[in-house]
């Protein structure tokens, strides 16, 4: 495509940056957008862009792709700066990659943790293209001393906590960075990124906490320095206040976890009908391989039948048929296990920041008789 296409595509919708969000998301917060996706209209391997969830720390930046460079510095032989042609004309690959955040599941921490109050869908699909991020770092030469690669978006806004406007910035362990499967990707579900995702470039870092896929790329550094930025050291740690703040941890890969998304939470059904209970299972450290399923509240669980293929980095859907035999409130819950003998906890671990929490989920349906069905 001529970059003048390119651009025309994703300046006429820029206000300020992106076009009208799709009326279905669940909008958390206006400005900066952040949006989960609706579990009803989640059914395909693919989240449709459009429904994919947002998380902006800052107001989308508008950036046109015939201006827009990469610079590739820090640690290097020979620093560079690309354009998005000369991105686009490197060998390129596509991997299906489930992206969470890591405050995916905060509202259901008791007492509230601070951050956006996220419930259960701040997590999506895509198929990702773009040429891996290992590509560039070895045009440019990075030095063999390099202990981490960090990343600039180019939003920035003034964070209170931080007093200090800052750029999103993170950085990857130079282990994790040269790992393969870590792309630049230009493209989303087989299109160029929309402006809310990233557009023109953003990291894809499969298996990681969405914060690690930093959008909008401008600046990328080869350091010889562990990163101490705002959202690598203050953001994105499991912070316990009575275990000292040296023992916060960094978040890394997505803990195993299953989502129930049919029936809907409080949904009213037949009680003399067959149900399907559906939903989706992933996990950053391995595949899934099992899930399970209590209609019971927890004490008998059967196991969902597994719909997609195993791969390394995307849900797997999931479903089962059940027959009620009551009528009345009924809770179910699902559990998921991974490759790695991972398995979800009854309870969430609670975090000052309120991450992680990959504890089942409960939702409740009443199972009642046709002639009592509200129509
Ligand atoms: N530049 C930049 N990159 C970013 C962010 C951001 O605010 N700015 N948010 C991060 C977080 S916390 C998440 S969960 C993912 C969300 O990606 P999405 O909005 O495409 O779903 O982007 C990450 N990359
Ligand atoms: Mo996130």
């Amino acid at each position: 495509m001529a970059d003048d296409e390119v651009k025309a595509r994703h300046t006429s919708n820029n206000a300020p940056g992106d076009a009208p969000y799709d009326a279905r998301l669940i909008v958390v917060s206006e400005e900066p957008l952040n949006a989960e996706t609706p579990l009803a209209e989640q059914s395909g391997l693919l989240t449709p862009t459009p429904l994919f969830y947002a998380r902006n720390h800052f107001a989308i930046p508008a950036l046109a792709s015939d201006s827009w460079r990469l610079r590739v510095g820090g640690a290097v032989e020979c620093p560079l700066t690309l354009t998005y042609d000369d991105l686009r004309a490197l060998p390129a690959k596509t991997l299906t990659v489930t992206l969470e955040c890591a405050g995916n599941g905060r509202a259901g921490l008791h007492p509230p943790a601070e951050g956006e109050p996220w419930k259960y869908a701040a997590v999506s699909t895509a198929a990702w293209t773009g040429v891996p991020l290992r590509t560039v770092l070895d045009l440019a030469g990075a030095h063999p001393q390099v202990v981490e690669v960090r990343f600039r978006g180019a939003d920035s806004g003034y964070v209170a906590a931080a007093q200090a406007h800052i750029s999103f910035e993170r950085s990857l362990p130079i282990a994790e960075a040269t790992n393969d499967d870590v792309l630049l990707a230009y493209e989303m579900n087989g299109e160029p990124l929309p402006p809310r995702h990233g557009f023109p470039l953003r990291l894809v870092v499969p298996g990681w906490y969405g914060m690690a896929a930093v959008k909008w790329l401008t600046e990328i550094t080869a350091s010889l320095e562990p990163f101490t930025g705002f959202y690598q050291a203050d953001r994105y740690i499991m912070a316990h206040p009575e275990r000292g703040d040296a023992s916060a941890r960094p978040l890394t890969t997505m803990g195993v976890r299953s989502l129930i998304v049919s029936p809907a939470n409080q949904a009213t059904l037949p009680a003399n009908e067959p149900q399907i209970i559906r939903g989706l299972a992933w996990s950053g450290a391995a595949p899934v391989e099992r899930v399970e399923v209590s209609t019971d509240g927890g004490v008998a669980w059967e196991a969902a039948e597994l719909l997609d293929a195993a791969t390394p980095y995307a849900w797997r859907r999931w479903r089962l048929s059940w027959q009620p035999k009551r009528r009345g409130s009924i809770s179910i819950r699902s559990r998921a296990f991974d490759a790695a003998g991972n398995t979800q906890p009854d309870e969430a671990e609670w975090n000052r920041l309120g991450y992680c929490n990959n504890a089942v989920q409960t939702i409740s349906v009443q199972l009642v008789m046709p002639d009592h069905f509200p129509t």
